[in-house]
């Protein structure tokens, strides 16, 4: 209960400030690693089934924006604005200039791919408005962003870029 309260405000606190400065202008967090961009809306027609539904095509793309760090994704979490949460469990090295984009749906993680997959068929970035967390092992944010389809997706494809 307490860290539902917590987030609530947290998500009540991003709305605001996001009213207030801007959506572009965002709190920047110390951290290598940023949000590239959300598909948040997969294209066409939902569908949650694991096979021949369209999850794998709803993603995040995080990036390593340092150019000599390299960082390793394990102990990552990501989690949205109702607490659904997903920790990389397993070691991504990333590259000064790397990404991996964090698909739904089942498939097999590869490095050479950019790819890791949360292993849930549900879609996690609601289609009309969230919250993206990306916290490092420590709990400390990395990166934060709301949005809404009506303010942050003027084109309507259902793609929103935040650091390109
Ligand atoms: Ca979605
Ligand atoms: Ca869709
Ligand atoms: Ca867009």
């Amino acid at each position: 209960m307490r860290m539902r309260h917590t987030l609530a405000a947290v998500a009540a606190a991003g709305a605001i400030a996001a009213i207030t400065a801007g959506p572009a202008q965002a709190t920047e967090y110390s951290s290598a690693l940023k949000i590239k961009g959300v598909q948040y809306d997969a294209p066409g027609a939902d569908s949650n089934r694991c096979s021949g539904g369209n999850t794998k095509n709803e993603y995040l793309t995080i990036k390593n924006y340092s150019r000599t760090t390299t960082v390793d994704l394990r102990g990552y979490v990501v989690k949205d604005a109702a607490g659904n949460k997903f920790t990389f469990t397993a070691g991504h090295r990333l590259e000064p200039g790397d990404y991996v984009n964090l698909r739904g749906g089942r498939g097999t993680d590869s490095d050479a791919g950019n790819v890791v997959y949360r292993q849930n068929c549900n879609f996690v970035w609601n289609n009309d408005k969230d919250t993206i967390y990306l916290l490092k092992p420590t709990g400390a944010k990395a990166d934060v962003h709301s949005y809404t389809k009506r303010a942050n997706d003027a084109d309507g494809n259902g793609y929103i870029t935040y650091h390109g």
